[in-house]
């Protein structure tokens, strides 16, 4: 004799904390990647003015950084530019420092506007960040920034805190010296790319076939595990074939204009402005000028896991 009914099951399950997999709201395997975060586009003259004004409001004593965040656009999100990554504008004045620290998420920065003064000091040695320089710092490595020149610095933060939040391993820590006053400059540092030395690359780079990355080159950054670094030129007048990945591509202007379109909405973009294109979302640049981008992709940790998938459309 059954008197046990489907509904009784059902509701004796919730309180031990079980779902029946047959009868979810939502399925957890389903043919395709979700298009969660949205395509977004952040102005460079935006982010300059706003943190002109935080200049005047907000100090390096109270703000470990002064960054502005990139939070994409998608229903309430706080944090991230995409799933695994975020990127944030930071500046520096005229004689500040932002002191040091180590933390587990590693982290690299694309410099817009400095001059020689600007430096960061990575595991105890200092390195110049100039404009068009890309910057180093994995995972535990101590850095703090500072800026002896005289003008404010201006730079593009990626980080893949994200990542490390939905996986958990954060770890942080300042520095015992608060900030290292006596580390020594160096002239070169596997963690700093010198732009005389990507665009001397960039300009013996062939166009590459596939007709989706320009004339590209990749910056030889092993330490970053979850990362892959990209500069690439196009020419005036061009545009790319549609690519479209399982990996997350943030890209910013290192110079030129132009317009990409991604996943059917197009972002007009100058120098320094930083736009995304998520997972899964196909996307073309068409140039208006000779122009420079600057791609960081979390390529690495998709291959990692054997769940890198390329298309065009
Ligand atoms: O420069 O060390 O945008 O630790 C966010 C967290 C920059 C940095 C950010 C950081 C940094
Ligand atoms: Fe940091």
């Amino acid at each position: 004799m059954q008197t046990d009914s489907l509904e009784e099951l059902y509701a004796d399950l919730g309180p031990n904390a079980f779902v029946p997999g047959w009868n979810k709201e939502t399925p957890s395997l389903y043919p395709r990647p979700y298009k969660t975060f949205e395509p977004a586009l952040w102005r460079y003259r935006d982010g300059r003015s706003a943190l002109e004004r935080a200049g005047r409001l907000v100090d390096t004593e109270l703000a470990e950084r002064r960054n502005l965040i990139l939070t994409n656009p998608r229903k309430d999100n706080r944090y991230g530019t995409s799933a695994t990554l975020v990127a944030a504008y930071q500046m520096l004045l005229p004689g500040e420092h932002a002191r040091s620290h180590r933390h587990t998420p590693n982290a690299l920065r694309l410099i817009v506007e400095s001059d020689a003064g600007a430096y960061t000091t990575v595991d105890g040695k200092r390195i110049t960040m100039l404009p068009g320089d890309v910057v180093l710092t994995p995972s535990w490595s101590w850095h703090g920034h500072g800026n002896a020149g005289e003008i404010p610095a201006y730079w593009i933060d990626y980080l893949d805190v994200p990542l490390v939040h939905a996986l958990e391993p954060m770890f942080f820590e300042p520095h015992p010296d608060d900030f290292e006053t006596d580390a020594p400059l160096v002239a070169s540092s596997p963690w700093r790319f010198p732009w005389t030395a990507i665009e001397a690359g960039l300009s013996r780079a062939e166009v590459d076939r596939s007709g989706r990355f320009g004339r590209q080159i990749t910056l030889d950054a092993p330490a970053l595990r979850t990362m892959r670094l990209h500069m690439s030129a196009h020419a005036g007048g061009t545009e790319t074939q549609p690519y479209r990945t399982t990996a997350n591509n943030i890209y910013s202007v290192v110079s030129g204009n132009g317009t990409t379109t991604i996943d059917g909405t197009a972002f007009t973009w100058e120098r320094g402005d930083v736009f995304v294109a998520p997972a899964w979302r196909p996307h073309v640049h068409r140039f208006a000028s000779d122009a420079v981008l600057f791609r960081v992709t979390d390529e690495p940790l998709m291959e990692m896991l054997s769940m890198l998938r390329e298309g065009d459309r």
